[in-house]
């Protein structure tokens, strides 16, 4: 086969990129069956979890920290004490209408917008209500994953969420959309033994504060029926930077003796979300988390005490990227996934991305959106691409010069295992 002319790379790579679908592995997204809150033709359900439309998008967390800060007169409460929609007026007015949005997650409202054809031009959100009125949920799933070019959308289901399982729970349990797969989430099993003991012994587990031998048996049970009751594809959690592993107490047992037990008899993936400190600024709410360095040489311990159990990390703070990938370079349970959240930013992602190609060759999961409302598939997943497109065209440049053939079909196969095969693998073995 002939290589592709190194002049003619960056058209063929972001051609490949754009055309792989997407398995998106770590969204906080639900299809219509979890309840939503409006659109054409269903119930609403106030509590519904499948968020979608334009007050959702312009008030996402990341939107709420900024416009506090554009508007330092507006405090926190003040703004939480407004309606949905009035808060997203108001952040309308002082985002997009009186400033420039420049930031990542203004730019990501505009591009949504555009690719829905909405014109992100209007000083008012009216226009763009009313026809989000006029969409029915299950159209606009249908649409939005056409759009953004992805077919799986790996969802959060967090068994700590008494809204949630009550879902889970109920008569005849929640119709699944082989879409949506679940992940297990349990943060407070191990970041907070505490609180989560209690909650346990209330659903009929009989665990104590010093989580000892029974109450490990216990928690190997809830685990048990919760896996079998979601059919998750992975198990996950996000810890605090100041996460030390192995240290004594009962978070750590917890995860030793019954996470890490619970998802190899079920042949699962654990996920570890590393480096977030929960309510920095608790007047925020949800915009009001920070961030942490990682102990990386702690998630290294883990890996080498399991050899056998497939992790995926992704790690906060940028300082610990460099430190995760060569981390995975020793442990091939190991896989590295996402730009997450802070570092899901257009430089970020380009320099972590970079990173990893060199150190990883591609065998690492780049991207994940975090999405929350449904939408934002559609700028997450075009602004990824394209980052994504950019690093891979230099790494085939750099290749072509030192000799290689660069066909189509590996610019094709590497775009492929890059957005969805590098998934599949890991979560399909
Ligand atoms: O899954 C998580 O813990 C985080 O991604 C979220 O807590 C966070 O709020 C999310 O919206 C970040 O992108
Ligand atoms: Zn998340």
């Amino acid at each position: 086969a002939t290589g592709v002319a190194p002049e003619k790379l960056a058209e063929a790579v972001s051609r490949a990129v754009g055309a792989a679908p997407v398995w998106d592995l770590h969204t906080h997204l639900f299809p219509p069956e979890f309840g939503t809150p409006m659109g054409r033709g269903v119930t609403p359900d106030p509590h519904g979890l499948m968020l979608w439309g334009v007050d959702e998008l312009v008030t996402y967390h990341y939107l709420i920290a900024e416009v506090l800060r554009e508007a330092p007169e507006v405090t926190p409460e003040a703004f939480y004490a407004r309606s949905r929609s009035e808060q997203a007026d108001l952040i309308w007015q002082k985002l997009f209408v009186d400033a420039t949005p420049v930031s990542e997650a203004c730019r990501g409202v505009v591009t949504t917008l555009t690719k829905l054809g909405l014109d992100p031009n209007e000083k008012s959100l009216a226009g763009h209500r009313r026809w989000f009125a006029e969409q029915t949920p299950a159209g606009q799933v249908d649409r939005v994953l056409e759009l953004a070019g992805v077919d799986t959308v790996t969802m959060t289901n967090d068994v700590f969420d008494e809204n949630e399982r009550g879902r889970w729970l109920a008569e005849g349990g929640v119709a699944r959309d082989p879409r949506f797969p679940a992940v297990l989430r349990f943060d407070p099993l191990v970041v907070d033994w505490p609180a989560a003991a209690p909650r346990l012994r209330d659903w009929g587990y009989a665990v104590d504060a010093q989580a000892s031998a029974g109450s490990i048996d216990a928690v190997r049970r809830f685990l048990g029926e919760w896996i079998g009751r979601m059919k998750p594809v992975y198990c996950a959690m996000s810890l605090p930077p100041e996460w030390r592993y192995p240290a004594d107490g009962p978070g750590n047992r917890v995860l030793a003796e019954a996470i890490v037990p619970a998802c190899s008899e079920h042949g699962l993936p654990l996920a570890l979300m590393i480096g977030v400190t929960r309510g920095v600024n608790p007047a925020l709410r949800q915009a009001g988390d920070g961030i942490g360095v990682t102990h990386v040489d702690s998630l290294a311990a883990l890996c080498r005490d399991f050899p056998q159990q497939r992790i995926m990390a992704t790690l906060l703070a940028r300082e610990n990227q460099h430190a995760l990938a060569v981390a995975a370079r020793k442990f091939s349970n190991l896989t590295p996934f996402g730009c997450w959240w802070f570092i899901n930013t257009p430089s970020l992602i380009e320099e972590t991305t970079r990173m990893r190609l060199e150190l990883l060759g591609p065998t690492f999961v780049p991207q994940h959106s975090d999405a929350r409302v449904l939408e934002q598939l559609l700028y997450k997943w075009d602004h990824s691409r394209a980052v994504l497109a950019k690093v891979l065209t230099d790494k085939y440049q750099d290749l072509a010069a030192a000799g290689w053939r660069v066909t189509p079909a590996a610019i094709e196969r590497d775009a492929n295992r890059l957005l969805r095969g590098n998934v599949a693998t890991l979560l399909e073995q």
